[in-house]
């Protein structure tokens, strides 16, 4: 009998979040049970679907959530080994009857992507394939009738499509809203370690004593992919973790591409999401002395910067493509997944998009005239249209065929460097993936270059005129930021989560946790005291920015260097009485972050979920990392600034029919669901346009010039990094 048959069901043991650890637990510890374990029935919705997320790479009928719960397939043709091999008798049994209704036939293009191979959002074929699946899902009726219909289809096509449009059919169905998604870190876990890692896990646990039922441990970072040599890999830390490149995937999601979503400033979103995404690289990056990055304007020269991610695709074992440093991008030939399109194909496109912007217009394919311009009939603002165009979603380009596909089709290039024309047969890299993608510093090379483009065009837009800015009677007298009692000192360092990469991956039924050591930061309060001179109560959005007080040369900055540096760190509604008022709040309650990463065992724990509040989760569950929100800044301690702006709410606010969904958080990078974008002004507003040229009757040099107004107001801060030291 083999180690994998002496298979024992083990309990998981308790994750922790932040320094101190588990290291073990014992069958007679709290051991992990399903709520409901006990009733032999999948209580509710959550518990129905979650399993089809676990172990994503094995039979659907392997025992999963720690060995307690197991599909069985009506009239299966799988091996009875599968099923019986680990001589395990799950305490709960999910019957799955025969659906004639799906039959392979039906998935259409879905089969296409061979199993254990990379899927990549940025190539048509594949996404054409989601499309099929998600629409086989999007038919379904109910949690029962979707986690049967998606256990039939489960093994028959790529686990991480799979994935893919069962997330996405559980994000679109209303019915299906209380539902949470389990951290992707969990279901693939080869997207975060390197092999190397997994596989030592995996020799330690088939050395264990079978009886033993110690959790193996993972530990993980903050040392990543390279060695400091190369100056890009000091900012590994930050590419890799996992919160933002967990944020990435669920955005996209979201906000698809070629997919028939057609959310409210979907574009702009796309615009403003990864422009933030830059704007927080760069000032991580000024943290650790690099120049800010680049954009990738000139295809036609090598790439000084390789990329070597050390992990494999679909907990497959198959490793993700590298690339050497100075690859020069070729023709994207890889026929067997998409048609051939030249460098040369990227360069007119950008030159049309660029015409474009300058002309102020676009052209559809009838050849009439599309202004870029906000229309205030289909509510598509001209950063929309130029988005479409850009990203570029077929579905609602102007012009698929003129404007073309250019950020798309870069990913694609940049993600087959190393291999254009399948000679080699190896997999694509990590940029063409939406899980991994921000990994590889080529990622913000080519979105650096995306931005560009946006920036082009929103400087074609005339700069705020001043009472646009100015909020008349109402007057910040002070803002900053307090924690532990400490005024305008931030403190950053490591911090460890754990996760279950056993969810994932099959480490014959044992438990084996990640160690995952992250960037992090001590909590903090804003403070703000404002005066409120008019007689009456007044509704106000307060906007918080932070960016480095200097550049990479230590100079401070004018208004139009600094201006696409600041990040937002948070934009929430206060009621102000008349006089004075002195608003605080945490940061942990950021319009831009998710709080936590959901895991297996919180998605156990959770009861039925039927709350409003828990409806609108899985939404708010997209959000910028919390423990990313600040930059590392300096162990002598860094200068940054905080810019702090009042607007007049009654002009912000988006009138919402049918109900407003609050949620707590992400909202400023995901949107609301089912509602409109909640801020009428434009994304990144008052940083997205040219200065105004000036500002009761001076002229307007630096973003402090701004503060003249009263209802504007800038604070110096330090971040000081800590290390290890952070708790
Ligand atoms: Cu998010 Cu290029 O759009 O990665």
């Amino acid at each position: 009998m083999s180690q994998r048959d002496l298979r024992q069901p083990h309990s998981f043991p308790r994750l922790r979040r932040g320094r101190s650890s588990l290291l073990s637990s014992s069958r007679s510890d709290t051991s992990f049970r399903l709520s409901s374990m006990n009733q032999r029935t999948m209580a509710n919705d959550q518990q129905r679907l979650l399993y089809l997320f676990e172990l994503p790479q094995e039979p659907i009928q392997t025992p999963r959530g720690g060995g307690s719960v197991q599909f069985k397939l009506e009239n299966d043709d799988t091996p009875p080994s599968v099923a019986t091999r680990v001589g395990l008798s799950p305490s709960v049994s999910v019957p799955v009857p025969e659906r004639k209704d799906v039959a392979l036939q039906d998935l259409g293009t879905a089969t296409s992507i061979p199993m254990g191979s990379a899927f990549s959002f940025f190539l048509a074929s594949h996404r054409r394939a989601a499309r099929d699946l998600c629409n086989v899902f999007m038919k379904t009726n109910g949690a029962e009738d979707l986690m049967q219909v998606a256990a039939r289809v489960h093994g028959k096509v790529n686990e991480t499509l799979f994935i893919y449009a069962i997330s996405f059919v559980i994000l679109r169905k209303k019915e299906l809203h209380s539902v949470r998604l389990p951290t992707m870190v969990e279901v693939f876990p080869s997207r975060f370690v390197p092999q190397e890692a997994l596989s030592r896990a995996q020799l330690q646990v088939n050395r264990m004593d079978p009886n033993q039922s110690e959790a193996v441990i993972i530990e993980h970072g903050p040392e990543f992919s390279g060695s400091p040599v190369k100056p890009e890999h000091r900012v590994s830390y930050w590419r890799e973790d996992y919160g933002i490149n967990v944020h990435h995937w669920h955005w996209h999601l979201i906000y698809p591409p070629g997919m028939g979503v057609d959310r409210d400033r979907k574009g702009e979103l796309f615009y403003y999401m990864h422009q933030q995404i830059i704007a927080r690289y760069d000032m991580e990056r000024l943290s650790l002395g690099l120049p800010r990055v680049q954009k990738l304007d000139n295809w036609r020269v090598p790439i000084e910067d390789g990329y070597f991610p050390k992990l494999t695709v679909n907990n497959s074992g198959r490793a993700w493509g590298s690339r050497q440093d100075n690859t020069l991008p070729k023709d994207f030939r890889r026929t067997e997944i998409g048609d051939p399109v030249d460098i040369t194909d990227l360069e007119i496109w950008r030159a049309r998009l660029l015409g474009a912007i300058h002309q102020g217009y676009m052209v559809d394919r009838n050849g009439d005239k599309v202004p870029l311009r906000d229309d205030v009939t289909s509510g598509k603002r001209g950063i929309d249209i130029l988005a479409d165009a850009l990203e570029a979603d077929a579905d609602h380009s102007v012009n698929f065929p003129y404007y073309g596909d250019l950020h798309n089709i870069g990913h694609d290039i940049l993600a087959f460097s190393h291999d254009p024309d399948n000679a080699h047969k190896e997999e694509m890299g990590v940029v063409g993936d939406l899980g991994t993608s921000l990994r590889d510093p080529v990622f913000f090379r080519l979105h650096k270059l995306v931005d560009d483009l946006f920036q082009e065009y929103k400087l074609t837009q005339p700069p705020y005129k001043e009472e646009e800015l100015f909020l008349p009677g109402v007057r910040i007298e002070r803002a900053g930021v307090v924690r532990d009692d400490e005024a305008d000192v931030l403190l950053t360092g490591w911090n460890t989560r754990e996760f279950e990469a056993s969810r994932g991956i099959d480490f014959n039924g044992r438990p084996v946790i990640l160690r995952l050591t992250h960037l992090d930061h001590k909590p903090f309060d804003y403070h703000i005291q404002i005066n409120n001179d008019l007689r009456e109560p007044k509704e106000v959005t307060v906007r918080i920015y932070l960016a480095p007080k200097f550049n990479g040369r230590e100079q401070e900055m004018n208004f139009m260097e600094q201006r696409i540096l600041w990040c937002e760190l948070d934009k929430f509604t206060v009621h102000l009485k008349p006089g004075k008022n002195h608003v605080v709040r945490s940061s942990k309650e950021s319009s831009i972050t998710n709080l936590e990463e959901l895991t297996f065992k919180d998605l156990e724990n959770s009861g039925p979920g039927n709350s409003s509040e828990q409806s609108a989760f899985n939404f708010c569950g997209c959000g910028w990392p919390q423990h990313m929100l600040l930059p590392r800044g300096r162990p002598e301690g860094m200068a940054f600034q905080l810019f702090f702006m009042l607007t007049d709410y009654a002009k912000d606010k988006v009138s919402n029919p049918g109900g407003v969904r609050r949620c707590a958080n992400g909202v400023s990078f995901c949107g609301m669901q089912d509602a409109k974008y909640p801020d009428a002004r434009p994304m990144g507003f008052p940083f997205d346009r040219r200065p105004a040229p000036t500002l009761q009757g001076l002229p307007v040099n630096t973003t402090a010039d701004y503060a003249r107004l009263g209802n504007a107001f800038m604070h110096d801060v330090t971040i000081k990094f800590l290390g290890d030291k952070l708790n």
